[in-house]
């Protein structure tokens, strides 16, 4: 039992060590919203991870600010809330707006295991200590620049290396990245950017050994990914896809993809990715956790849910200084080299201190 007492908004933007480019756009730093919620002396955090620009989903750092301020928040100020499952009920007369609910559902649940004096993942049903990640690799000016950039996480231990694909490069990066690696764990993300015209192309990815080909075809599509999926034998992967339980009901049903990119954010908060996760696990359907290029705190969310245990492939949570000169929070995120893992954090809550000089220094 908690009594929402009072809720901060702070506006952040996080220089990215290099500007990271996919089919949509570029962006040269992280700008987020993050949310502090206090109840009798603890306070969570949630992050609200959607960009400056609608292109990955018709979420902006603006409509997150007036959704959240003019909606949600007044919604839950002075509210009594006995689990944190009544996050999602309780915001639900918004429709949409997925990032800005997730934020205020992150803080909440972050609040009730430090209540509890548990981490989250113990709270959430974790069942591993740490976690296998991978790095997603942003569209290079050229191969020769792709190639060393790639070559530098696989030297600093990334057993798994996901490229952003667009029509403009076609195969090209990841056959030059397969010839180079013969036995890495390759796959593509694709950001929406192809159609069902491009079935050749897929035809020939299909050569290529693949773990899987994420969101090759229209955001808000269902119908063609199943063909695509019945035509090439390379697992397909939902991202921007799935937004919901239902949009995961109706992939199940269709067979649009073998695999989901889960993003707490991308789906509303975490009660919606618990019940996205259940319901894959019932459907064989694997998981793996995204990422949106969070803050430490984010991260520290994304990691304490890639404990479940049907998150059984390589996580896009990478360490601290694969975004970051430095972290927000006083634990950055390292890298186990020796087995290509995150530590799942153990402390209490999101397991991971927010410092306050931090949030001010990047405050915009
Ligand atoms: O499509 O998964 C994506 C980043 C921002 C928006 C969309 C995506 C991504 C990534 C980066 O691929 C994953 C990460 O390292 O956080
Ligand atoms: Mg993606």
């Amino acid at each position: 039992m908690m009594k929402i007492e009072q809720i901060n908004l702070y506006n952040l933007s996080i220089p990215f060590i290099h500007p990271f480019r996919f089919s949509n756009g570029e962006l040269l730093s992280h700008t987020c919203l993050i949310v502090a919620v206090k109840s009798e002396g603890i306070t969570g955090w949630g992050e609200c991870p959607t960009f400056e620009q609608p292109y990955y989903t018709y979420e902006t750092i603006t409509t997150a600010i007036h959704i959240l301020k003019d909606f949600l928040i007044p919604k839950l100020l002075g509210k009594n809330i006995n689990s944190p499952t009544e996050i999602r009920e309780l915001l639900g007369f918004v429709r949409g707006h997925n990032m800005a609910k997730s934020a205020l559902d992150c803080a909440v649940w972050d609040v009730f295991a430090k209540q509890k004096n548990i981490p989250l993942s113990q709270l959430l049903g974790g069942v591993r200590d740490k976690v296998k990640v991978g790095v997603s690799v942003s569209l290079e000016k050229d191969i020769e620049l792709l190639l060393a950039r790639v070559g530098h996480y696989v030297y600093e231990g990334y057993q798994r290396i996901k490229l952003k694909i667009s029509p403009q490069w076609g195969i090209k990066p990841l056959q030059a990245v397969r010839e180079k690696y013969p036995d890495l764990m390759l796959m593509a993300d694709a950001n929406s950017a192809f159609t069902l015209d491009d079935l050749p192309l897929f035809q020939e990815m299909d050569k290529l050994n693949l773990v899987m080909i994420e969101q090759p075809l229209a955001y808000d599509d269902l119908l063609d990914h199943s063909y695509l999926q019945s035509s090439i034998k390379t697992p397909i992967c939902l991202d921007e896809s799935i937004n919901s339980v239902h949009d995961t009901r109706l992939a199940i049903e269709l067979k649009s993809a073998q695999v989901i990119n889960l993003k707490i954010s991308r789906v509303g908060g975490i009660t919606n990715a618990l019940e996205i996760h259940d319901l894959c696990q019932q459907a064989g359907i694997k998981l793996w956790c995204g990422g949106m290029l969070e803050s430490g705190i984010g991260r520290a969310t994304n990691l304490h849910i890639a404990s479940l245990p049907n998150f059984v492939l390589p996580a896009d949570i990478s360490a601290t200084n694969r975004y970051f000169e430095e972290d927000i929070t006083n634990t950055p995120a390292q890298l186990n080299c020796a087995d290509s893992t995150i530590d799942v954090p153990k402390n209490i809550g999101i397991g991971v201190e927010v410092v306050e000089e931090m949030i001010f220094k990047y405050q915009i």
